[in-house]
């Protein structure tokens, strides 16, 4: 509970008096509160912390979050808020997760200038303390596992959906609440799309297939993707597959806290540009895991962010030929003060399986 109060201690830190911050996001409110229900706010001003929910959660909302004033608000929430906050001058709210329509509502209900924050609390989430990174480890741990399972029953034949809810179902099984995201199966010429979810095209001999995927365990994600041969594969399949691991390999071995997620970028896109495929990498090396599926920092060209340890990011390299198929190694990784820690621990060497 001490870590909770740390992290809302953290946003209030950056007000100033007479400044208030609402929280819509969900996640950014499971983040500073521990709740688990679908429906709260966290409001905040230097010292006053609140949890706003309604009649049916207060009860949870008081369990969950001893470290915040919970008030069950009136029908129309935006009442309450404006009700709390009299006399402030300024109240922020999260401008990429509150909609023109509930902007709208508050502003009219509220005396304070409502104004468009960013980041405030993701800037926190950006690095993991030790029990997120256990989470995180423990999804990636049951990705592995299933994936592995679902190895012995990729052949000719079956239909890419199929393997997505079989991974699914043992993901399930072995804990995991929730998928990550739907699952990407992408198999022969559909391996070209990046973001191929799964179909029921059958997989046949000769292609590549390519899985990525992930379980929520705890309100965590994990992100992994393989790409495995069924049956003998062309030269030029061979040719992209051995690219794209070198590439990611070496990316991998760049990351440590203190670069930029560019630098890092720049290391496999240099790879996969020398040998001709430069163009058929049309998307950023990797990104940030957490409570959401993607999350910051970038690790792109335009990462910016300087990484530091205990960030937890994918590494993510691939190159996708329209007409004949595709590539994608992806690991999920902590950034530590000197390289990285694999949480993805499936083989990385062309599985080929008949
Ligand atoms: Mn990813």
């Amino acid at each position: 509970m001490e870590k909770l109060a740390k992290r809302v201690q953290k946003l209030q830190d950056q007000l100033l008096a007479k400044q208030w911050f609402l929280v819509n996001d969900r996640k950014n409110v499971s983040y500073l509160s521990g709740f688990t229900g679908t429906s709260g706010y966290v409001l905040v001003s230097k010292n006053k912390g609140y949890f706003l929910t309604d009649f049916r959660y207060t009860e949870q909302a008081k369990l969950q979050c001893p470290h915040l004033e919970v008030v069950t608000h009136e029908q129309i929430v935006w009442d309450t808020i404006a009700s709390l906050t009299q006399g402030a001058e300024v109240l922020f709210v999260e401008e990429s997760h509150m909609t023109l329509e509930h902007y709208n509502q508050l502003s009219e209900k509220v005396k304070a200038e409502v104004k468009g924050s960013k980041n405030l609390v993701e800037d926190l989430r950006i690095v993991k303390d030790g029990d997120e990174i256990a989470l995180i480890k423990e999804a990636a741990r049951i990705t592995d596992e299933a994936f592995e399972e679902i190895c012995a029953i990729i052949k000719p034949g079956v239909t890419e959906l199929e393997l997505a809810r079989e991974l699914e179902f043992r993901m399930k099984k072995k804990g995991a609440s929730h998928v990550a995201f739907d699952f990407i199966v992408a198999s022969g010429k559909r391996g070209a799309l990046p973001h191929g979810v799964a179909t029921d095209k059958v997989i046949e001999a000769g292609e590549l297939v390519t899985f990525d995927i992930g379980a929520v365990y705890k309100g965590y994600h994990s992100d992994m993707t393989r790409t495995v041969a069924v049956g003998t594969i062309s030269s030029q399949l061979q040719e992209i597959y051995e690219i794209v691991l070198t590439a990611q390999k070496e990316a991998l071995n760049a990351v440590e806290a203190g670069k930029t997620g560019y630098e890092i970028d720049k290391v496999a896109r240099d790879i996969i540009s020398e040998a001709g495929y430069g163009e058929y990498f049309g998307h950023g090396l990797g990104h940030g895991v957490g409570l959401d599926i993607h999350e910051e920092p970038r690790v792109s060209p335009n990462g910016k962010t300087v990484l530091k340890q205990n960030m937890v990011i994918t590494i993510e390299p691939g190159i996708y030929l329209p007409g004949v198929g595709g590539v994608r190694i992806e690991d999920l990784v902590v950034v530590e003060t000197t390289g990285a820690t694999r949480l993805s621990l499936s083989s990385k060497e062309l599985i080929v399986l008949c």
